[in-house]
């Protein structure tokens, strides 16, 4: 199974991934977990430039840079993993492209997503977790040492809350919505058995 989390920066992801991790292994799962952008050589190089080099990065070069980490990630790490039977949990995959460059930067979702099958294979995940917090929600959680991502207004942030509930709607069958302000260990059951419902 490959699930991916999604959701505003501050949303609970990484701590999601970890109480699924042990949930799966509890019952004899081999999981892999990873990240994005990161996860690979080229992956944490795109990482460091992308969010923590004080670069003038166009929308096109950003989505191009996340998809070329990506790519890389799926062929080294994702498939391989896959293909041996073990579940891959990954904090962000295309969604992230598609909220927030294609969605909040205005590049669309169609191209966004266009760039992201070529560069993937096709992959898409069997499930997407969508942790929903409010925008200052997730402010408030990601503190002030900011990223060159997080540092994008106030307004930019309430554009990608609204870009992945439209995400939600548009692949309702892939995406589960939960409310991520609830206690993580609650939050990580009701997550588990959804998977499982699903599964
Ligand atoms: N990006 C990424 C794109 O624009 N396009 C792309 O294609 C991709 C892949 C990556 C940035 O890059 C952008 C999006 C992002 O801006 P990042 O450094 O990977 O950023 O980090 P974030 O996604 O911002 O994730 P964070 O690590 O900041 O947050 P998480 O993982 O969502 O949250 P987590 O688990 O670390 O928790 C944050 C805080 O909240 C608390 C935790 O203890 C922690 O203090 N918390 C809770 N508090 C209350 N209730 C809960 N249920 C809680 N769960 C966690």
């Amino acid at each position: 199974m490959f699930v991916t989390f999604e959701g505003l920066d501050g949303s609970g992801k990484t701590t999601q991934v970890e109480l699924l991790r042990k949930l799966l292994e509890d019952e004899g799962r081999e999981v892999v977990v990873t990240r994005e952008p990161g996860g690979t050589e080229l992956g944490e190089l795109v990482r460091e430039v992308v969010l923590h080099r004080d670069l003038e990065i166009g929308a096109w070069a950003e989505a191009a840079l996340f998809a070329a980490a990506r790519s890389q990630l799926v062929g080294a790490v994702i498939r391989p993993a896959l293909e041996r039977g073990a579940d891959v949990l990954c904090d962000r995959y295309i969604d992230s492209s598609l909220a927030y460059q294609g969605i909040a930067r205005g590049l669309g979702v169609d191209p966004v997503l266009e760039l992201n099958m070529q560069a993937t294979g096709g992959l898409l995940p069997d499930r997407t977790v969508l942790l929903l917090v409010d925008p200052a929600g997730s402010r408030r959680r990601t503190g002030e040492a900011w990223d060159r991502i997080e540092r994008e207004d106030d307004d930019f942030v309430v554009q990608v809350d609204r870009a992945y509930r439209e995400l939600a709607e548009l692949f309702p069958s892939r995406i589960l919505a939960v409310d991520g302000t609830q206690a993580p260990e609650r939050l990580a059951e009701t997550i588990h058995g959804q998977l499982r419902q699903r599964s």
